[in-house]
């Protein structure tokens, strides 16, 4: 198994057990690493201390981040960077889209939802790159969490996988960018997971169900599956890969 020892990583979006990142802070935890937490708003920072006690290390700083508020951004990694010098990672699992624009006619998508959509869910990557390079290690690795319904429509995924397309191109743009530094940029396309967010998207069921009858593995991503890819993309190992797209997804985007 791969070790993260001495590494200190920021993992941003933890909602609760079921969130994908607190796959990724299991996986990372595992390895050794150290690690940050940031949640998006006061009603989540009970959850997150309360789970963060869970882990097997002893990871203290845990931070407020509301990704569409740029002096927050610019606070949070003053902060982390004061507290703990540098990072050589971190983990972006944030996402947001109004309920009612992830069902029903994309055509009627409005300009406020399409907006918020990439403000939280695409920009934020940009604008998290922008505040983390300072204290950045060289070889240090972004990890961005995306879903296939970027590269092609899937049901009721509308607005969202507009945002998730920017997001993927955002990926290419700050791996050409943040290359010259050393910085690794990637994205993993998770399959479909039960989470709070999974929630606002309608009919999510017959979407689990239809990876499971027909992704070649034929069963469902787990968060621990993508949290041990999360901790690879990190590691020493994956010092050549960067700009990529890696599907966690037992295999359902080759059909
Ligand atoms: O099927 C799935 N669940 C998939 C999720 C498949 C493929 C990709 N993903 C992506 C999501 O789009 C997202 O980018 O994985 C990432 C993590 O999502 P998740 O684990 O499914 O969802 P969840 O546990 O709800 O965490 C998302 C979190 C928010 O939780 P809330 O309850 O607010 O939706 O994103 C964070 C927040 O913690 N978030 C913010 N963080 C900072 N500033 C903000 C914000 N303004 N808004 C939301």
């Amino acid at each position: 198994s791969i070790s993260l020892e001495g590494k200190t990583y920021v993992v941003m979006g933890v909602a609760n057990k079921r969130s994908i990142a607190w796959g990724i802070a299991r996986s990372l935890d595992k390895a050794g690493a150290r690690l940050i937490f940031t949640y998006a708003g006061e009603r989540f920072e009970k959850s997150v201390r309360d789970l963060v006690a869970t882990l097997e290390g002893n990871h203290e700083l845990i931070l407020p981040c509301d990704v569409t508020d740029d002096e927050n951004v610019a606070a949070c990694f003053e902060t982390i960077g004061k507290e703990v010098g540098e990072i050589h990672g971190l983990a972006h699992c944030i996402a947001f889209a109004k309920t009612e624009e992830l069902s029903g006619d994309f055509s009627e998508t409005s300009r406020e939802g399409f907006l918020l959509a990439q403000n939280i869910s695409s920009y934020s990557l940009t604008i998290i790159a922008k505040y983390a390079k300072p204290i950045m290690a060289e070889s240090g690795s972004i990890v961005a969490l995306t879903y296939i319904g970027g590269e092609r429509v899937m049901p009721n995924y509308n607005v969202m996988g507009v945002a998730k397309a920017s997001l993927e191109m955002s990926v290419r743009y700050l791996a050409a960018d943040l290359g010259k530094h050393g910085i690794r940029v990637n994205a993993i396309s998770s399959g479909p997971i039960r989470t709070l967010s999974a929630k606002g998207v309608s009919d999510f069921n017959s979407i689990l169900r239809e990876i499971e009858e027909k992704a070649p593995l034929r069963r469902n991503t787990t968060p621990e599956e993508v949290g041990d890819t999360a901790a690879f993309l990190f590691s020493d190992m994956a010092r050549g890969i960067t700009g990529e797209t890696i599907h966690v997804d037992s295999g359902y985007h080759i059909l």
